[in-house]
């Protein structure tokens, strides 16, 4: 059995830079991270990879390499949080191991379950079914619409918490502007069935959304959730989230699928006194710290924190979560409290993007002196180009909380 001062559990977004800034603090012996991936992936570039902007083997690094050095990467999956003991289970048979901790950082993210779609994964494997939230599929985003001739092409977005609550429609929108250049718009009809009963949840932004929408003639239907892929006869089937067993069936041939998410079984089953009821780890919406357990904090996507879950948020909450851990390490209280910042750089098309950012009242909360809410070449090019160079060199260095020191910057001109 092993002790370390700080441990971490993931190494994506959240558990890499809060690892990487206690390494400069505490020293990097006094850390363990538990991750078993090889490839760390920033995830939010698989919306160009799915366009072909951009390849999946540039939105990938290794974990080796991100990791802050000299911590002990104990590479494996953690099965069960047992805070009362102080322990995280690692591992599961012969090679189960327990792993102490002084502090816990919980960042494993979110659940992807295809799964409970009937005829998923399956029906990954014929052609025109898609998905830009794995790397196992987002491949096939790029292959669907090279191959498209005609027919529909639809778009889901499921009933359950998402990451990146505009990914489903991003792609919608870059779909839309392939087909035109390849002049095939004319024999599509694009559309997006969504759970939600809105198109985007903070008004400034669905306003702008709408038109975009109106204006590239999509078709899009509210609260319709996608049950089944059918994949012999090409049809998706939804029901009808306002008229209870009501099916609808629609014939597709391109079906790009964001699927149904949740938290993982190590929070929601596996871990005595760590979720809320609906399985997130239940922290405190400012201070980030556990509600019942002081020593234990989460980040990210994992968090029930009421918030857009993105890697803009973990932004926001790396400084939050170091800083008031930080203090309980010294016997002091936590003393920084989370706005909830959240941003969604919606990509409308191969050089426009309206960037969305907010707060946990759904208050826009824009970094540039300018109208975000119009799609803007500018936006696209700090999404494509700038921030995964932000994302690797700063934020996984643990030198990025997000942009609120810019919106500061930049409040005069407003
Ligand atoms: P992750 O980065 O997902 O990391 C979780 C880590 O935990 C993983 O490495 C995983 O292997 C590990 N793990 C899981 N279970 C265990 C376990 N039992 N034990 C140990 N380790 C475990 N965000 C934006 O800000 N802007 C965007 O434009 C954007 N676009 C997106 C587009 C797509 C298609 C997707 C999929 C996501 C997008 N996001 C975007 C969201 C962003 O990627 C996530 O919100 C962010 O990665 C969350 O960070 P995290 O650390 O909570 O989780
Ligand atoms: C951001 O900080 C961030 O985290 C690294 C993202 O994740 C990829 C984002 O998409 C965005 C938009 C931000 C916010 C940053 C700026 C400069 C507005």
């Amino acid at each position: 059995n092993r002790r370390f001062k700080l441990v971490v559990i993931g190494g994506g977004a959240g558990g890499c830079s809060i690892a990487a800034k206690f390494a400069k603090t505490i020293g990097p012996k006094s850390i363990a991270v538990i991750e078993p991936s090889d490839v760390h992936y920033y995830q939010p570039m698989w919306t160009l990879v799915g366009g072909g902007m951009k390849s999946l083997a540039d939105s990938g690094r290794p974990m080796s390499s991100v990791l802050p050095s000299s911590i002990e990467w104990v590479k494996d999956q953690a099965t069960e949080i047992k805070p009362s003991k102080h322990t995280v289970v690692v591992g599961t048979g012969s090679s189960k191991q327990e792993i102490q901790y002084d502090y816990l950082v919980i960042a494993v993210g979110i659940q992807l379950q295809y799964e409970k779609i009937k005829g998923l994964p399956q029906a990954f494997n014929s052609p025109g079914v898609c998905s830009n939230y794995s790397s196992l599929y987002v491949n096939k985003t790029l292959q669907a619409l090279k191959d498209f001739n005609k027919g529909n092409a639809v778009f889901t977005f499921p009933n359950t918490p998402v990451k990146c609550a505009g990914a489903p429609q991003k792609i919608l929108y870059i779909a839309d502007q392939f087909l035109r250049k390849n002049g095939k718009r004319d024999n599509a009809k694009l559309i997006y069935n969504t759970s939600l009963g809105v198109l985007f949840g903070v008004k400034h932004y669905a306003d702008s959304l709408w038109n975009v929408v109106k204006s590239r003639d999509i078709s899009v239907n509210l609260r319709r959730n996608l049950v089944e892929v059918n994949a012999r006869n090409k049809t998706a089937i939804f029901e009808d989230l306002d008229n209870a067993g009501k099916l609808e069936t629609v014939s597709y041939e391109m079906l790009h699928v964001t699927p149904p998410m949740g938290a993982y079984d190590l929070i929601k089953k596996n871990s005595e006194d760590i979720p809320d009821a609906a399985g997130f780890v239940d922290v405190n919406k400012g201070t980030l710290q556990h509600v019942r357990h002081p020593n234990v904090f989460a980040i990210g996507d994992c968090a029930n924190l009421p918030t857009a879950k993105t890697a803009a948020a973990v932004a926001g909450e790396n400084g939050i979560l170091f800083r008031n851990l930080t203090n309980v390490m010294n016997g002091k209280e936590p003393e920084l409290i989370y706005d909830g910042y959240t941003s969604c750089p919606l990509v409308t098309g191969y050089d426009k993007c309206i960037l969305a950012e907010f707060d946990y009242n759904g208050q826009p909360l824009e970094t540039f002196p300018i109208d975000q809410s119009k799609e803007r070449r500018s936006m696209f090019l700090m999404k494509k180009d700038v921030m995964p160079e932000i994302y690797w060199n700063l934020m996984l260095k643990g030198n990025w909380n997000g942009p609120a020191p810019f919106r500061k910057l930049f409040a005069p001109f407003k």
